[in-house]
């Protein structure tokens, strides 16, 4: 082992820290009088934690760079890491310390937690899932890192105006952002453009070099990931595009200085912004720009570390390097390894291909065929040359295979090819990523099935045991431990501690569920859970909630597939019960989320959420019984207030579309029950949890595919006096009387024969099951019963256990052994 550096421990007691941020307040950052004070607070505090988490992080690092010991290296396009302060201190198992440091000082721990920008580079599940991972990984000691992108503007922050969505740019580095490390010692060149020169060499081989590129500097900025009380500080390298000297003297030199300075634009724009879509809409250039340059130096950043201990010889390289494709976002990894591995290691093709299949796993995170990411052929050919030489290549040796394996007929092979036949010609990335791996797997049991027999069949025809299931799952460290500390509490008092590290054990509450003075104190919980959300949704929207009501909740990106539409639609069916005088039991439902700019449907979806609200929100009638809410700026942040405080989850997407769902899961461990359909991993809910304590509805998966064919809305329109009622009212222009005409397309695609998402046929039963779940309500012994069983079920969807999943059947990866020393 390599000499260490003698660093003095810095103490954790809360003396020591609240001593720590004085200094660094008063002699570091040197606080103006007239700033208040906890903005500086907050940049103080972190940086007392971040000291504390460097000198862990080094001896993780020692760790992993010794030789021999496999890491897996997670490429994500997003990461959506939220907060880091509060988890940090959790983790490092001085959380108790850090708030006494703050009241020696006089400060509130909530109000400098507050100050904390959320670092919002994803988009939501699959980025959110990504940072699951890294604290699963780092709490499971494995030495896993992530590789991302630095964009100076996460995902765009939402304001309501009038009732519609206006986006703000996301400048979450403004002030300054302090748990990244700039790590200018290892930066890399991404090259672009350019051709590929092809010559024989002395020794008769064939080489390629890449010639006449752009270049853009990759400079990495580390941001530390602590596992919870293991003294393990894995790491996420997240790169930031500059432009070099040598790009900027070439056009110096000829002549054109502004044009030198421009291009450095063109280099530092592609880490500028987080492209907002979660579905793949409009294939920008800049797009597969970011998605190379992620991968080239990511892998050049592997390849140098593994030459600083190897030199040139790559024997060992496959079998202690993993790389996992958080979707086809990364999958250009495929020939950027390929290429890496012969034309700068001097591999032939067929070792080089040994090396990467056996090194690439691919995760797919999709079941809507439209949203499987393809890029036009011309546009690689312009951008990355060389890599489409080897996806052409790749391309011709797989098809060899198939046909081989299945001989004779040209429907496979077109089915199968990299390459979509077209004006223009398009690259298939999920086969790409397919060919390129030694595994694929799907983020839910249904999902996983549909993949192999949908989505990817041909290819499971061809490698079926590539094929398997990664069920998604949730840090119980965030997601329960820093965002609901009063249940955290309540559950470490009745049954210890040991669930924050094995949430299998939160099965033991089931039988506390008996017991009257837990149920009620479970209730109290709740209720001021419900207080503080309450808070959040006055400051946020000026509406008050009643916290002793129902809370029905529904916040997630906006999509025709999940369904908001649906949930408006039985908001005004309740409303309009509450108008002719019926009695319900009182709920508030609340929507958040937000649409991707260019998503048209969606953002009429979100104008009608608060057109509806408006109206209910002000009318008499509704006082005390009836309240709808639209959040805005649904982010990680807000969902921590949320998911504390609902009832009810509701996940209704049409069944066979949302691939697994990972909300569903946080408010399952918070004690929510949900009211959903037989899609993603609602159906491992259901089986865990037991119909019950479930309010299902719907048809499943294969019923939809099958009703689809004689789909007639009108019908089903015709024959629900409810819903009837509910497109008269909405026709009738009651929820917008002065904007006529705006929810006509709304209306028409809820009655379209072709709707894909069966809103109509869901509506009924949805009301139904919301009746259910109303009644069920109303009698509160009941109805904390089923929340207490629902959180006691929830141990199967920890991110631990997906993780140790990944580890057991994809990675082989060993537990790090750094001193167990918080
Ligand atoms: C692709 C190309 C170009 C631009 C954008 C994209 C893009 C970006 C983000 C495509 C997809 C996404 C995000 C997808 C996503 O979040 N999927 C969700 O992943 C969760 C974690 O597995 C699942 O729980 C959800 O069901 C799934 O919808």
């Amino acid at each position: 082992m390599p000499d260490k550096p003698e660093v003095p421990r810095l103490g954790t007691d809360a003396a020591s820290i609240a001593g720590d941020y004085r200094r660094i307040i008063g002699h570091e950052l040197g606080h103006p009088f007239e700033v208040p004070l906890p903005d500086y607070a907050y940049q103080a505090l972190a940086l007392t934690l971040r000291a504390r988490l460097i000198q862990r992080w080094n001896e993780t690092r020692q760790q992993k760079t010794q030789n021999g010991v496999r890491r897996t290296f997670y490429f994500s396009l997003e990461y959506l890491l939220g907060r880091i302060l509060r988890n940090a201190a959790l983790n490092m198992g001085i959380d108790d310390e850090v708030a006494e440091a703050l009241d020696m000082v006089g400060l509130d721990l909530e109000e400098v937690v507050g100050r904390e920008e959320d670092a919002g580079l994803g988009n939501g599940g699959l980025g959110r899932l990504a940072a699951c991972y890294l604290d699963s990984c780092a709490t499971l000691a494995l030495p896993v890192t992530g590789y991302g992108l630095r964009y100076e503007y996460g995902l765009f922050r939402q304001r309501i105006r009038d009732g519609y969505q206006v986006e703000e740019p996301d400048g979450w580095l403004a002030e300054g952002y302090p748990w990244e490390l700039a790590r200018p010692e290892f930066r890399q060149i991404v090259r672009f453009g350019g051709r590929a020169e092809h010559r024989v060499s002395a020794a008769g081989q064939l080489r390629v070099e890449w010639v006449d590129t752009e270049d853009v500097l990759a400079m990495p900025y580390d941001v530390p990931i602590p596992g919870y009380r293991n003294g393990v500080v894995n790491t996420l390298r997240l790169w930031s595009a500059r432009a070099t000297q040598r790009f900027n003297l070439t056009a110096f030199n000829s002549g054109s200085f502004a044009e030198a300075v421009a291009h450095r634009h063109d280099a530092e724009n592609i880490t500028a912004v987080l492209y907002p879509n979660d579905d793949n809409q409009q294939g920008k250039e800049l797009r597969l720009r970011q998605q190379y340059f992620l991968v080239a130096a990511s892998l050049a950043d592997c390849l140098r570390r593994w030459r600083a201990s190897n030199g040139s010889d790559m024997s060992n390289f496959a079998d202690t390097h993993r790389f996992q494709l958080n979707d086809t976002h990364p999958a250009v990894a495929v020939p950027e390894l390929m290429r890496l591995l012969m034309d700068e290691c001097g591999y032939d093709w067929d070792r080089a291909w040994e090396v990467t299949s056996s090194c690439v796993a691919y995760t797919n995170h999709t079941l809507l065929p439209e949203a499987l990411e393809t890029w036009p052929v011309p546009m690689f050919e312009r951008l990355l040359p060389r890599i489409l030489e080897i996806i052409y290549e790749i391309n011709a040796r797989f098809l060899s295979e198939v046909a081989r394996r299945w001989p004779g007929g040209t429907g496979r092979l077109q089915r199968m090819s990299l390459i979509a036949e077209g004006d223009p010609q398009m690259v298939r990335m999920a086969h790409l990523a397919v060919v390129g791996s030694f595994s694929v797997n799907g983020v839910a049991e249904l999902h996983s099935e549909l993949v192999r027999t949908e989505v990817l069949k041909d290819f499971h025809d061809l490698w079926p045991e590539r094929f398997n299931n990664k069920t998604n799952g949730v840090t119980q460290r965030r997601w329960l431990a820093a965002c609901n500390p009063a249940l955290a509490e309540l559950i470490s008092e009745t049954i210890g501690e040991g669930w924050l590290t094995d949430l299998e054990h939160l099965s033991e509450l089931a039988p506390h569920a008996e017991d009257p003075a837990f149920r009620e104190r479970w209730a109290a919980v709740k209720r001021a859970n419900k207080e503080r959300a309450a808070r959040l949704i006055a400051d946020s929207t000026g509406v008050r909630i009643d916290t002793s009501v129902l809370l029905d909740v529904q916040v997630k990106r906006i999509h025709e597939y999940k369904r908001q539409l649906m949930n408006v639609l039985h908001a005004i069916h309740l409303y309009r019960r509450v108008r002719a005088g019926e009695e319900i039991t009182p709920r508030t439902i609340l929507i958040g989320g937000k649409a991707a700019p260019g998503y048209h449907v969606a953002k009429q979806i979100i104008k009608l959420a608060n057109n509806v609200a408006a109206v209910v929100n002000r009318d008499p009638a509704t006082i005390g019984v009836l309240r709808v809410v639209f959040l805005p700026n649904y982010s990680v942040s807000r969902m921590e207030i949320i998911c504390p405080a609902a009832d009810l989850s509701e996940q209704i997407s049409t069944a066979g579309k949302e691939a697994s769902g990972t909300g569903n899961m946080k408010f399952m461990l918070n004690g929510a029950v949900t009211v959903g359909t037989l899609d993603g991993a609602n159906l491992e809910i259901l089986e865990a949890v037991g119909e019950e304590n479930f309010f299902l509805f719907g048809l499943a998966a294969d019923e939809v595919a099958a009703a689809r064919a004689d789909y007639d809305p009108a019908s089903i329109v015709a024959a629900d006096p409810d819903l009837e009622g509910v497109i008269a009212l909405l026709r009738s222009g009651h929820f917008n009387q002065f904007e006529p005409g705006i929810f006509d397309g709304l209306i028409a695609s809820v009655l379209a024969p072709g709707d894909p998402w069966m809103t109509a046929a869901g509506f009924g039963p949805l009301a139904e099951a919301q009746a259910r779940a109303g009644e069920a309500y109303a009698h509160p012994e009941r109805w904390v019963r089923m929340s207490i069983a629902n959180t006691a079920a929830s141990g199967p969807f920890s991110s631990d256990r997906s993780v140790r999943q990944y580890n057991e059947d994809i990675w082989g990866l060993e537990p790090l052994t750094v001193a167990a020393q918080g």
